[in-house]
């Protein structure tokens, strides 16, 4: 059986699913293409995932593309019962914040990073990222309610579903965004961000 390759550099999206391949003890080889290098637009690249995005992961010829999925794909390979819930009401839950991350939370976290961090000053929209980060609140919101009846997504423990959402908004503090009114967020984004995995994942991108 071939070792899981993890395409894209530790820098792009891609640190979900080495965050995750860590959580899971996985051994794997990481091909750390970049996302400003062209290389993702390139024939070799492309054979692997045809929209040119990274991360992407080949699983013993198994290619699979879209950081949710292969975060949930990785789980419930090698985490059932663990990071991947067995209840189908639970596994269905996992998918709703899958999901919900990235339709309702990743597009205004990237709007206000860019504008607050990454983009050289003289290109930055403060009023974009106001702007998103007056969105976020609803969202935030709902994520504060549901943290405040039980310290994780799914109930009393960390799982994929709590990964997936953590690792969107890991983009939360470069991107200023204040939660200070969102306090059960705060706490749970944190007991996240300091799990091994994540931090070893982090380590990574240096
Ligand atoms: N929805 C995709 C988005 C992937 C994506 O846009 N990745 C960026 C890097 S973080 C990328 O590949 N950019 C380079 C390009 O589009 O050529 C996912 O979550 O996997």
């Amino acid at each position: 059986m071939a070792k899981l390759k993890i395409y894209g550099t530790p820098r792009s999206r891609a640190f979900r699913v080495l965050w995750m391949a860590k959580e899971l003890g996985l051994d794997y080889d990481s091909i750390p293409i970049g996302f400003d290098t062209g290389e993702t637009r390139q024939p070799p690249y492309l054979a692997i995932n045809p929209n040119g995005h990274i991360p992407a992961i080949d699983d013993d010829g198994f290619i699979l593309w879209e950081s949710m999925a292969i975060n949930l794909y990785l789980a419930k390979k090698y985490g059932a019962g663990t990071l991947y819930p067995t209840a189908l009401e639970d596994e269905a839950r996992a998918w709703q914040w899958s999901l919900w991350g990235m339709t309702e939370i990743e597009r205004n976290v990237l709007t206000a990073m860019f504008n607050r961090a990454i983009l050289p000053e003289g290109q930055r929209n403060a009023a974009a990222a106001d702007a998103a980060e007056r969105e976020l609140a609803h969202p935030l919101g709902v994520l504060d309610g549901a943290l405040a009846k039980a310290p994780y997504l799914l109930g009393a423990a960390f799982t994929v579903a709590d990964l997936n959402v953590a690792s969107i908004l890991s983009w939360a503090r470069p991107a200023r965004i204040d939660f200070a009114p969102f306090p059960k967020a705060a706490d749970w984004l944190q007991r996240c961000a300091l799990r091994p995995a994540a931090k070893a994942a982090r380590d990574l991108q240096r």
